[in-house]
């Protein structure tokens, strides 16, 4: 990576690191996130105890503030959730052939868990299925239709009924996505909620939103494109290429970069005309993550190193869709011949825009394919791709760690749940999020050392796979930073398996795919029939950046699951006590405080959390 930061330093290249030393120093307020611009009486900032001109005090705005970030994860989500749902709906309705559903048993087994009839055509399941879904996103109490209950159906098929009950209890349960979102912004506009623990029960809400959305997303998404398997593939920018056409698909929907996957393929003699062995794509950020684990495509780079891709000069094209797209492309990307291809939500001026649609797919993803093919003799002769390349194993669905686990035990939670209690696996930790350019390229790589070192295992998504992949952490070998006992339980998997070991950091997918994590730990407390909230668990999103990394803690929080992440909670003494006193006693979950946030001292804090849980089990 620094040979690729120092070309574009010579390039005359900014980059996300040069922009963040410029912001410096950042503002302390909006640190705090004790500022606010909610109505235009303000921006008012809370110094020392002082209100603003409304009179909301630090609580209220903190707590305002953390509620608008959550509906904004939140609506990201559901919409990316709209998006597959819709698919489904029109290829049901044979208003699509550019999708096909791929796996017909989940579907099945979807539609019977929905109450519905799961054995006529697969055709009329998947109509039935997309209106069960879209019913979570107008529900009004029996408005639309008399039996379409209170809260949304997906919640009824992935979660525990525990968490239901506490939820309902606690008044957080949510009617419809959208209507959660949209209230949640009404609530916090100047002169409605003013109370801190209201509004975190707002935020938790949206929490609860924000994974209900992730896992219709994730279980259709296995419908149409597949569910993963174990794969093996490489990260790094070293998987580029200098003699293919390389294209980089970014973003999160899978929609597009299916496509492009499909039509790569099928054009790769295009690229052999214009004198290219052939067509390479390569993943970045989210997208990368679901097309790695659908179709074993390699992971060139996480968010922070988008733009270095560019600057290697061997990128043909950058074709993004929605979320996490740093308009800072198009500038890099304006020093080298790459072109940026917008399609769907995120736009950039001076890109190129080539519409997406379902109904337009596979002509766009032709189109889309042809301009980075014509724009390989455009190529300039400083061409740096980094040599370095990592083997990884991804494809970690449950259904793969299920079928693993298989080989030990016909009852594939029983070695899982052994292993837990035996403290052969001291805890499991969902590592999960983005990275962000405040914290060094090893830092969350040392905090997943630091617990399997201690016999945690780690389950990830998002960027932080990215990172895990590129440090090895994603191989058998890597079974060598784990604890003795963690690494006997991975070797002895592996080895049933026809593995030398699986990896101690397991690559479950996307941010969306966070989902899988819930299913998993649900299997786990079902089995056990011990509450998520007392089982040796806790997440992390150590270099949290976007707001939907926000929503996803509020999400972990109200399953009962602990987690260390840098909330922007610092400015309210109240918010703090609500999320780590209030919290353990409503849901039995707090959000972890270490010592400092050095690596180390989060990883011991989170070990503590771990702990504390497994003292409370009696588990040594
Ligand atoms: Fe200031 Fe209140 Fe307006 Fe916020 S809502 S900007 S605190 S006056
Ligand atoms: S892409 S949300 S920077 S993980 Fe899902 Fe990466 Fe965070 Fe975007």
């Amino acid at each position: 990576m620094q040979e690729l930061i120092k070309k574009a330093k010579k390039d005359g290249v900014k980059l996300v690191f040069d922009r963040y030393n410029d912001q410096q120093p950042q503002c302390k307020f909006g640190i705090d996130n004790v500022c606010c611009r909610n109505c235009f009486a303000g921006p008012c900032r809370i110094i020392e105890g002082k209100k603003g001109i409304c009179g909301a005090n630090a609580d209220e705005i903190v707590a305002r503030n953390i509620v608008r970030s959550v509906a904004g994860g939140a609506s990201s989500h559901a919409d990316h959730a709209r998006e597959i749902v819709l698919t489904l709906l029109e290829l049901a309705e044979g208003k699509t052939t550019a999708y096909k559903i791929k796996d017909e048993t989940k579907l099945r087994t979807l539609a019977e868990k929905l109450g519905e009839d799961f054995t006529g055509s697969i055709n009329n399941i998947a109509r039935i299925v997309a209106f069960k879904a879209l019913e979570d996103f107008r529900r009004q109490k029996g408005v639309f239709m008399e039996d379409e209950g209170q809260h949304p159906n997906w919640l009824e098929i992935s979660t525990t009924e525990e968490n239901m009950k506490k939820w309902t209890k606690l008044g957080i349960m949510p009617i419809n996505f959208d209507l959660e979102t949209s209230r949640a912004l009404h609530e916090t506009t100047m002169g409605n909620d003013a109370d801190p623990t209201s509004l975190i029960k707002t935020a938790l809400k949206n929490g609860i939103v924000d994974g209900c959305a992730l896992h219709m997303t994730t279980d259709l998404q296995d419908v149409l494109f597949g569910t993963p398997t174990l794969t093996k593939s490489e990260a790094n920018l070293g998987v580029m290429d200098k003699e293919y056409v390389n294209i980089a698909v970014h973003g999160h929907v899978p929609l597009l970069s299916e496509k492009i996957v499909e039509w790569a393929r099928k054009l790769d003699r295009e690229a052999k005309k214009v004198g290219a062995k052939g067509i390479k794509i390569v993943g970045v950020c989210c997208s990368g993550n679901e097309v790695l684990m659908r179709h074993g495509i390699p992971l060139a780079s996480h968010i922070l190193q988008a733009e270095l891709a560019i600057v290697t000069g061997a990128l043909e094209a950058m074709v993004v869709d929605t979320q996490c797209i740093y308009p800072s492309l198009q500038d890099v990307a304006s020093c080298y011949h790459t072109k940026i291809i917008t399609t769907m939500v995120a736009r950039i001026p001076g890109a190129i825009h080539i519409p997406f649609h379902v109904e337009n797919a596979d002509e766009s993803a032709k189109k889309i394919i042809m301009e980075a093919v014509n724009n390989f003799k455009n190529r300039k002769r400083s061409v740096l791709i980094p040599k370095k390349k990592v083997s990884l194993y991804g494809g970690f669905s449950v259904e793969t760690i299920i079928a693993a686990l298989r080989a030990l035990d016909k009852d594939p939670t029983k070695p899982l749940i052994n292993a837990l209690k035996n403290g052969d696996i001291y805890g499991i930790v969902a590592l999960v999020g983005c990275r962000n350019p405040k914290y060094n390229d090893e830092y969350s790589e040392k905090i997943m050392k630091g617990l399997i070192k201690n016999n945690v295992i780690i389950l990830t998504t998002g960027c932080l796979a990215h990172c895990a992949a590129q440090s090895g952490l994603m191989l058998p070998d890597a079974r060598n930073f784990a604890g003795d006992k963690l690494r006997g339980f991975l070797e002895k998997i592996g080895q049933a398996n026809g593995l030398d070991a699986i990896p101690p950091v397991l690559h479950m997918g996307s941010c969306v795919d966070n989902s899988r994590i819930e299913k998993l730990i649900n299997l786990i407390s079902e089995n056990a029939k011990i509450s998520v909230s007392n089982l040796p668990i806790a997440a992390a999103a150590p270099e949290l950046m976007t707001e939907k990394s926000i929503a996803i803690s509020f999400w972990a929080l109200s399953l009962g699951i602990s987690l260390y992440t840098q909330l922007p909670i610092n400015g309210s003494k109240k918010v703090k006590e609500i999320l780590t006193k209030d919290m353990k006693k409503m849901l039995g979950s707090s959000i972890i405080i270490p010592e400092n946030d050095s690596p180390e001292n989060i990883a011991k804090a989170i070990i503590n959390t771990i702990a504390e849980k497994r003292k409370k089990l009696g588990w040594k």
